[in-house]
């Protein structure tokens, strides 16, 4: 199968030269696969009335004509082997090592709210660490009355609780800071997902560990090559904060901290300690203790931002992007996501001619505080170039700023927390380029 490529229309008319020499019947598939792939709306058009002109009566598939496999020849199911494009992808000259890097949840291609397992972005400080769940230990210490050793046994006796929430990387986006560079909807947006995840809920374990009247923070430790540490507020640790073993139905994936990770809903993804083994409570966050913080905000006058935990509301839209052109002229529904740190997406505005005029995008499915909301507006495409762009108001009343906005009070040294309004350029020819107003 193709590769995501920054040419569509190279790629294009690749396949539309291929094709040419194809009888009819063959050339039908082809093409509906090209579109699948890749897409413009000229050639899309065209290959729509192909469809249309065979009856289907008379194309009786060779699957049709005997059994198939028998039950658990897949003991652990598998997407279809045609769905092989819809992967995890990095940014090669982002990293200088992959044990050291980010990979990108392919979110063009998500339907509904929760992120397969398999294709949640992965982010590593030392690698993924194989874990043996028998030997793993979570330590519980500190400023605390009785400190604790937990198997994952003993993890799994506490009553548990299930959450359906997003998980965000700070620095989605920040390569796009100063300029726009990424010319996928995966790499300008893709450190993202969303899952449910299942697990104890720390403000439990507190409550039996008992702790003390002075303490202020809490060290989450991982148990990764990197030990990577992070401290949070104890009013975080004591509302929503979570223990998880558990995620969409499954134990941890080994990529999401299996066997057990600290899970911090709505704030910045790097306090979400993977292969968590060591809580320690005190009243001193870990960079006063150790080095310094790595998670702040490099502002213009060289100050910086600390303690930015919250992922603020964001919105993109994602269909059409680079990655899903506009297949044909007519009614389209155009489809987007949104997501707040602070709660839940209260309405999502949509913009087709670059934020003079906004019209309300409908609320789909679901809509669960600090977790993606899928938003949609019907538009009648007639060819004419669009510059598309959504806007998303949580329930605190923060609106999602516009990148001059952002820039005017941050600058544009930091890498992290860039949710501005995003941009996409619609071609007369369906196809989605990245582009940036103020
Ligand atoms: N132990 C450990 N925990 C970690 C990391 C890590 O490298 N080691 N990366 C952090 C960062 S920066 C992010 S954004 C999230 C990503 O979670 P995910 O890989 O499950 O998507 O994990 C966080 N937890
Ligand atoms: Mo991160």
């Amino acid at each position: 199968m193709k590769k995501l490529t920054t040419s569509t229309r190279g790629l294009l008319s690749e396949i539309k030269d291929e094709a040419a020499e194809m009888p009819v019947s063959e050339r039908r598939n082809f093409l509906l696969k090209g579109l699948q792939l890749t897409a413009g709306s000229a050639f899309a058009m065209g290959a729509a009335k192909v469809m249309a002109e065979t009856p289907a009566r008379s194309n009786v598939p060779a699957w049709t004509k005997k059994l198939g496999r028998g039950v658990v020849s897949v003991p652990y199911g598998q997407p279809s082997k045609y769905e092989d494009d819809v992967i995890r992808r990095t940014v090669s000259w982002l990293t200088a090592s992959t044990e050291s890097s980010i990979s990108m949840t392919p979110i063009h291609e998500m339907k509904g709210i929760i992120t397969p397992s398999g294709l949640v972005f992965e982010r590593y400080h030392a690698g993924l660490p194989d874990v043996n769940p028998d030997e793993h230990r979570l330590i519980i210490h500190g400023m605390v009355d009785n400190p604790i050793t937990l198997t994952m046994d003993d993890l799994m006796r506490y009553p548990s609780e299930s959450v359906i929430h997003f998980l965000e990387c700070p620095a989605n986006g920040g390569m796009e800071w100063h300029g726009t560079q990424m010319e996928a909807l995966q790499f300008t947006h893709g450190m993202l997902s969303c899952c449910e995840w299942t697990g104890v809920k720390l403000s439990t374990i507190l409550d039996e560990v008992g702790i003390s009247a002075d303490a202020k923070w809490v060290l989450a430790e991982g148990a990764d090559g990197a030990t990577m540490t992070r401290s949070i507020p104890i009013e975080k640790a004591l509302d929503d904060t979570m223990i998880v073993y558990a995620q969409n139905g499954e134990k941890l994936r080994p990529e999401q901290g299996y066997p057990v990770r600290l899970f911090n809903p709505g704030w910045e993804g790097n306090t979400s300690i993977k292969w968590l083994r060591r809580l320690e409570i005190g009243d001193k966050p870990w960079y006063q203790r150790e080095e310094t913080s790595k998670y702040t905000d490099l502002m213009p006058d060289g100050k910086a931002r600390k303690f930015s935990f919250i992922q603020e509301t964001n919105s993109v839209i994602t269909s059409p992007c680079p990655e899903r052109p506009m297949l044909r002229k007519g009614v389209h529904e155009l489809e987007g996501i949104a997501w707040s740190g602070r709660g839940t997406v209260k309405r999502v505005d949509v913009s087709l001619d670059g934020g003079v005029t906004w019209r309300q995008a409908k609320l789909k499915g679901l809509v669960l505080p600090k977790a993606i909301t899928r938003f949609s507006l019907e538009i009648n495409w007639q060819g004419e170039p669009l510059l598309l762009q959504s806007r998303s108001i949580d329930d605190s009343g923060y609106v999602q700023p516009t990148l001059t906005q952002l820039r005017d009070i941050r600058g544009s040294n930091s890498i992290y927390h860039k949710n501005s309004i995003h941009t996409w350029k619609l071609d007369t020819d369906g196809t989605v380029s990245n582009v940036q107003l103020g």
